[in-house]
């Protein structure tokens, strides 16, 4: 009797592992009908007052939106129901964002990858309270680059990027505008921005499934909020700018018939030369600036391969690794504008040097928290001396998929496992996917300005670690400086 229960129990069980294991695999290859045309997010336009200052205005704000026809889904949106307007400013400007916060809880909003004081940061210690309006202002002080904005709440910044709330911050310099690359936008220059989502009827899904533990993952992708998209195409070469706004999912993109492309900007900004490949992989909050050269008549895919390195084969199957997306048909017109070639070169680095950092700081990257120290909103773990170059070594021996982001530099990824950096990590960084048994080095300057008492953040992009504690403080003070108390945040 007990034997054959035993078996009975233990068939049942093999039966569902089976199950969950076939059901893990998820992919709309060859699946998606890109039967929707994709949108492309308004620039905002900001009025620019007497000392050419440019102001901006955000909104956070519930809506509704129709993903698919007749069902309209709850979401949130900066200035519309869904995602943001793509804000554009130019290095040496100044700018400022009023922010009102139109929710019914508190939120934040970051800047993701631009160089600014603390205090502008939009980090979980400049919370804006629902009906309150936050005003930030800075100056653009670094390389054209593609830049994101989106919140930052202690504890809710899953939930709050995953209902829709991201867009994206463009910067233009002098360098990049003489460079002959395909820049009007909507037009050879688009915004793609990837997000993974679920639906759950109407609404969009946030639960993990069993066995996640690298957060949300979904089982279909949006681009720019527009599901199963395709886009006309004029030009020879379009520019797509990549961002992974998705809230867990790592992404390896290509295209469908494997064609090259060119890798010309990273995170922070445009390499130093083009790189010819034909896959790049980019974590959650990631970017890259890649160019593709299209021919008269055809169709081709932006697609998500499966990748090898998210650890064991229990991860890459339940953590998303064998999956894959079509993610966004391109559809050539029948004669397509010349554009003019690549060039050879593009800009010159700006990167830290390594050989002058005057200290090394080490991050080992756990589920309990970065050095095994639980994120504390009171407590400031590294102090860094304004106008110095460090090296930060982070590594990752934890099993799973992590990846690493600071707030306010970019930085160089000097080695990965002791190795020269491959081309996707030789440009300016501000996110880097670290998976499991990677040690890697980056050199990060800190140029300031000095605030003791506001730090930034540095943390794992997945959200949902970063949510349960996956994150650290840093400031910046002038040298001897001690550091001071976090203040003014409310807590979540
Ligand atoms: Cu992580």
């Amino acid at each position: 009797m007990l034997g054959s229960l035993v078996v009975t129990v233990a068939l049942a069980l093999g039966a569902l592992l089976a199950w969950l294991w076939t059901d893990a695999k998820v992919s709309t290859v060859g699946r998606a009908p890109f039967d929707r045309a994709l949108a492309i997010p308004p620039l905002a336009e900001p009025t620019v007052e007497k000392d050419g200052t440019r102001v901006f205005t955000l909104r956070m704000q519930r809506g509704r939106t129709e993903f698919r026809d007749g069902v309209g889904t709850p979401t949130w949106g900066f200035n519309g129901s869904y995602l943001g307007p793509t804000l554009r400013a130019k290095r040496g400007e100044k700018v400022r964002v009023r922010v009102t916060n139109g929710l019914d809880e508190a939120s934040t909003v970051h800047w993701h990858g631009m160089h600014l004081p603390a205090r502008m940061d939009g980090g979980p210690h400049q919370m804006i309270a629902p009906g309150a309006t936050w005003i930030p202002h800075w100056t653009v002080d670094q390389p054209a680059a593609t830049l994101w904005y989106h919140p930052h709440p202690h504890g809710r910044t899953e939930d709050h990027v995953r209902r829709g709330l991201a867009g994206l911050f463009l910067l233009d310099d002098e360098t990049s505008a003489r460079l002959p690359l395909p820049k009007r936008y909507g037009v050879d220059d688009l915004p793609v921005i990837v997000q993974d989502v679920r639906f759950d009827g109407p609404r969009l899904a946030g639960d993990r499934g069993l066995m996640q533990n690298v957060g949300f993952l979904g089982d279909r992708t949006m681009v720019n909020g527009t599901l199963r998209p395709y886009r006309r195409i004029h030009d020879e070469l379009i520019r797509l700018r990549l961002l992974n706004a998705s809230t867990s999912r790592t992404y390896a993109f290509g295209f469908s018939d494997d064609r090259a492309f060119s890798l010309i900007g990273t995170d922070g900004g445009l390499l130093e030369r083009p790189a010819v490949m034909d896959r790049v992989q980019l974590s959650p909050g990631e970017r890259a600036e890649i160019v593709v050269r299209m021919t008269a008549g055809e169709r081709v895919v932006l697609r998500s391969f499966p990748q090898k390195n998210y650890g064991d084969r229990w991860q890459q199957r339940f953590n998303g690794g064998d999956d894959s997306f079509d993610v966004l048909q391109l559809r050539a017109d029948g004669r397509l504008r010349p554009s003019p070639d690549l060039p050879a070169t593009l800009v010159p680095s700006e990167l830290p040097d390594a050989e002058q950092a005057v200290r090394g700081r080490y991050f080992d990257l756990k589920r309990s928290g970065i050095n095994d120290r639980p994120m504390k909103m009171e407590r400031i773990d590294e102090v860094v001396t304004r106008g110095t170059t460090e090296v930060w070594t982070v590594r990752n021996t934890n099993g799973m998929p992590h990846n690493f982001h600071v707030h306010d530099v970019q930085f160089r990824v000097v080695e990965v496992n002791g190795k020269a950096p491959p081309p996707p990590l030789r440009g300016p960084k501000d996110t880097v996917f670290v998976p499991h048994g990677t040690t890697m080095k980056l050199a990060l300057r800190f140029t300031g300005p000095a605030d003791p008492d506001t730090p930034y953040m540095y943390h794992c992009h997945m959200l949902y670690h970063e949510d349960t504690g996956m994150m650290g403080q840093f400031v910046v003070v002038e040298k001897g400086q001690p550091a001071g108390t976090p203040r003014g945040h409310t807590g979540h």
